[in-house]
């Protein structure tokens, strides 16, 4: 049995039954709540007597649903679904959603600030201290090195709280405090490779900006996700499930997971391989003329006539556009027009031809061709049979994959999860980029669309972001050796993007005296790969370290100063735009209850307002101007700087943000009273994205050079020339086959490639200690390591064995093994690692499973393109234990 309790059955029942969840499932059958149809009327109804909704954001996981809590006499019943919120998750919750309760009422819950008193950081020597105290402390770290101009010493590590909830805020703050170092988890775990492939080909990449439609595809091609294991109720699970039904679902997975369940097709394929399944694709589409010519010649740089024996446009010229009412300007390019059967600027031409007829393959004297005619020769090599080799995936089955994916209208492409943790990433995403665009399904109702995030991103014509190498962290990145699929070396990855960590923090922190590393939301101790984070923590250059956390994670054993927040149904939240939906709305949530006697705890702005005002109360002002930018409005800067100093007169938790929200609504002109009640005000419904889908996509108003969908990136040719990088098959233009790193050598009979991916109850490391997802949901297999049977055998063992799974670092780790034909022979599934370091388990009543921690197996692994790490795509060595 993994879950662990040390209480008696009764006292568990005690601790459980006193938030209301352990009724929850019968209650939710008896009210028809979280269904589909009951609407508010019938949830206000079901509260009966004096309960109260009201609106938050589930903080659970990034996913960020809309919920209520509902509250009686001032205490949190449970959380449901919000039913205004139908433009995203409306009144569906997971599991995980529903247990949010218990993470406010959680008798582990830390509820106090912890103090270092001695012993180095990775030992239990704390005591508790007053909020105050620790603040005070805090304040001495931090405001030593602001008083000494050190800002550039501070590295802010920023999670998935930290990033997807205060990224703002955690800007704002090492803004204030001069520190130019952040970097942020899951932009270097979870997002990189993928908004770098879309964002280069004209749109925006991260995971809220750009969605497949499933309310109106036909026919999902979905890899590397799994949307019932790693749930995104909001818009996402919801409308993906909802749909089902009317389209043909093909799940490509390793492994049989909750979604590849429910598919109706799914293959098996090898892991770090779909990059070749979908470059077959691209050559039977291609070869067999199922591609969408007018798609192509209108809205793309397919047309685009290059040299005929490199990839370098012959000719262009700069020309002015208005788009979303600022003057923009954009390349226009060559084309061959077959109205006038001349030569013609795009922006001229009536028809340009996608293929040259026999008299115009030259163009003043030199050999020509068009991006299509280079594309067409470029993917020849890349046959269904030659994939076939590659994936373990019959070529007929990869054929007629092709052909249904382009002859069913409309179809949607996966735009990309899990492989942001393969070495080929960029070229994945890129090739399902240039499949959704070769078929006219970008931009198009039921194929790959923005959502209102991406809308505005494009339109503003932000990203892939291109920093200036600005912080210590990104310079030693750009530094950082890497080793290329065919042996080169490069010194870092293509595209400068910032917030990643590096392998070379461990000697930059090394170097010289008198570092300080600030977490907030985030656990690196367990979620940066290679221990770099338990590394760079424990080293003697290293002064202090302060967690702005939650829960008792293992970061918090590597600090000196712990201050948890309020739990997010205490506390209040900013207004926001909705992320995962073309429908443009606005949130905010409100502050549910108060949190239990005894515990001591603010809200992230108001604890980081008490650190600055210890060190200078006009810091307060300063970060409030930046917050008010950060957050979109500066011009409102007045009424976050009033919030701010109404809030240093009074010190209650919650009233900084709730005079932010206040600011917010007085400049926005929202009627606060009516987003207090429901949450959430639609601004403009789905359909309103959709069009301006079409409208970007017709008037050329995409984030690429020449505003079109670009088959071949020009941003890709301009950053290998500014680095002085030869063309490699990492960041070819054009999709390119690029081995999974682990396929560099043999698989020995005893090794196995690690994929890992989520189970439906836990949500990375902060769910551990909910005895509720730990106990009543987590079947053996979420905390078991999958292998195949015929592996299984050849190593003699059976499920419910112990193995020991050994890392390339030589580190072993014991685990339980589930033995099955749902995986790929040459994977081993390790589910993410959940559990604690024995020195918190002894401080913790309720934990989940042990497996082994993918932080600990993994080497510290450099993505050549935009510097994520790599979580997969590595080996272990398993033998029976
Ligand atoms: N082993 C392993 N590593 C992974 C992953 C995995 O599945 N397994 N997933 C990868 C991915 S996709 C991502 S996005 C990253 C995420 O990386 P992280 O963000 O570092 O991971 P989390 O485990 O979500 O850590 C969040 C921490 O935030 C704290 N927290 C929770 N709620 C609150 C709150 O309300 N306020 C504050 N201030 N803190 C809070 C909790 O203490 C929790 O430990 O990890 C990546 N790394
Ligand atoms: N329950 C739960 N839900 C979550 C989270 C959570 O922690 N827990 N975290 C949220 C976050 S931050 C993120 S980033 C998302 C992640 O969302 P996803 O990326 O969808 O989640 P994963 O479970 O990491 O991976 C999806 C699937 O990819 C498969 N896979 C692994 N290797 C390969 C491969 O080589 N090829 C193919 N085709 N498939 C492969 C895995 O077996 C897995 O089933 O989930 C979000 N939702
Ligand atoms: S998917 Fe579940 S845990 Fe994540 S935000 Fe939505 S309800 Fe919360
Ligand atoms: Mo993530």
């Amino acid at each position: 049995m993994a879950y662990v309790s040390k209480l008696s059955r009764r006292e568990f029942l005690k601790a459980a039954g006193a938030t209301g969840v352990a009724l929850a499932a019968a209650e939710a059958l008896k009210l028809g709540v979280g269904r589909r149809g009951s609407g508010p009327g019938l949830m206000l109804e079901a509260g009966s007597g004096d309960a109260e909704l009201v609106p938050n954001v589930c903080r659970m996981c990034t996913a960020a649903c809309s919920v209520m809590v509902r509250v009686r006499d001032g205490r949190p019943e449970r959380i449901i679904g919000n039913p205004y919120a139908d433009v995203l998750n409306s009144t569906a919750i997971c599991a995980r959603g529903n247990a949010g309760v218990f993470r406010a009422l959680s008798p582990d819950r830390p509820r106090r600030p912890l103090l270092r008193t001695g012993g180095a950081r990775g030992t239990w020597s704390f005591r508790e201290a007053d909020y105050e105290e620790a603040v005070a402390r805090a304040a001495e770290i931090l405001g030593k090195l602001y008083r000494e101009g050190r800002g550039d010493k501070l590295i802010v590590i920023i999670g998935q709280i930290g990033c997807a909830t205060y990224h703002p805020h955690s800007a704002s703050l090492a803004a204030v405090l001069g520190s130019p170092n952040i970097i942020s988890m899951p932009l270097s775990t979870c997002i990189m490779p993928k908004g770098a492939a879309w964002g280069v080909t004209g749109l925006a990449g991260k995971h809220t900006e750009i969605l497949p439609d499933y309310p109106r595809t036909r026919y999902f091609l979905s890899f590397g996700r799994n949307l019932g294991g790693a749930v995104a109720v909001s818009y996402q699970t919801r409308r993906a499930g909802e749909n089902i039904r009317s389209f043909k679902l093909v799940v490509l997975d390793p492994r049989l997971s909750e979604w590849a369940a429910k598919a109706d097709e799914w293959i098996q394929i090898r892991p770090g391989t779909d990059l070749a399944f979908l470059l077959a694709m691209i050559n039977v589409i291609v070869s067999e003329g199922l591609y969408d010519r007018e798609y192509l010649a209108k809205y793309t740089n397919a047309p685009m006539i290059i040299a005929g024996d490199g990839l370098a446009p012959v000719k262009t010229r700069s020309i002015k556009k208005n788009i979303a009412g600022k003057e923009v300007e954009l390349v226009d390019f060559l084309v061959y027009d077959l109205a006038s059967r001349e030569f013609r600027w795009a922006s001229e031409a009536l028809m340009p031809a996608l293929e040259l007829p026999p008299g115009a393959r030259e163009y003043e004297g030199k050999p020509v061709r068009t991006v299509f005619e280079a594309l067409r020769d470029h993917v020849k090599q890349y046959t269904p049979e030659w994939a076939s080799r590659i994936t373990g995936v019959p070529a007929e089955t990869i054929r007629r994959i092709a052909r249904e994916f382009a002859t069913t209208k409309p179809a949607a492409i996966e735009t990309g999860w899990n492989s942001n943790k393969y070495w080929n990433g960029f070229q994945l995403y890129r090739a399902a980029a240039v499949l959704a665009a070769l078929t006219g399904n970008l931009l198009r109702p039921g194929g790959v669309v923005l959502s209102a995030a991406g809308i505005s991103s494009v339109l503003s014509r932000a990203g892939p972001p291109m920093l200036p190498p600005t912080s210590v962290v990104q310079k030693a990145d750009l530094s950082t050796e890497i080793t290329l699929s065919d042996g080169t070396k490069v010194k870092g990855p293509l595209l400068p993007l910032g917030f990643n960590y590096t392998e070379k923090l461990p000697e930059l922190l090394s170097r010289d005296k008198g570092w300080v590393i600030l977490v907030i939301g985030a656990n690196p101790a367990k979620t940066m790969m290679g221990t770099a984070f338990k590394k760079i923590a424990t080293l003697p250059t290293v002064d202090a370290v302060i967690d702005l956390g939650y829960n008792l994670d293992d970061t918090v054993l590597y600090s000196d100063v712990f201050i948890p927040e309020c739990a997010y149904i205490e506390r209040s939240y900013n207004i926001h735009g909705a992320w995962f939906t073309p429908a443009k709305a606005v949130r905010a949530a409100f502050k549910a209850a108060d949190p239990p006697r005894g515990v001591q705890c603010k809200g992230l702005v108001e604890i980081i307002a008490d650190i600055l005002a210890r060190i200078d109360e006009e810091l307060v002002e300063k970060y409030a101007e930046h917050l008010a930018s950060h957050l979109g409005m500066p011009s409102c800067a007045e009424g976050f700087i009033e919030a701010a100093r109404r809030y240093l007169q009074t010190r209650r938790h919650d009233e900084f943000m709730s005079g932010i929200i206040e600011a917010q609504a007085k400049c926005m002109g929202l009627n606060l009273a009516k987003l207090r009640r429901e949450g959430i005000v639609v601004i403009k419904p789905e359909e309103w994205g959709l069009e301006m889908n079409r409208k970007i996509l017709e008037n050329g108003w995409l984030n690429s050079p020449t505003g079109k969908v670009e088959i071949l990136p020009l941003k890709i040719l301009g950053l290998m020339k500014k680095r002085g990088f030869p063309l490699k098959p990492e960041w070819h233009p054009f999709p390119t086959w690029v081995p999974p790193r682990w396929m560099r050598g043999q698989l020995g009979g005893d090794e196995f490639v690690v994929i890992t991916g989520k189970v439906p109850t836990m949500s990375h490391e902060s769910t551990y200690d909910n005895p509720l997802l730990a106990a009543k949901l987590t079947p053996p297999e979420h905390e078991s390591v999958w292998i195949h049977s015929s592996r299984a055998q050849a190593l003699g063992v059976r499920t419910g064995d112990v193995v020991e799974v050994c890392g390339e670092s030589g580190k072993c780790f014991k685990a339980r093994v589930w033995v099955t034909d749902w995986i790929h022979p040459d994977a081993a599934y390790i589910p993410p690692h959940y559990g604690a370091e024995p020195e918190l388990r002894k401080r913790l009543r309720f934990y989940s499973a042990e497996v082994p921690p993918l932080a600990e197996l993994a080497p510290l692994i450099t993505e050549p393109v935009a510097g994520s790490h790599l979580m997969s795509d590595f080996k272990v060595k398993i033998r029976k234990a």
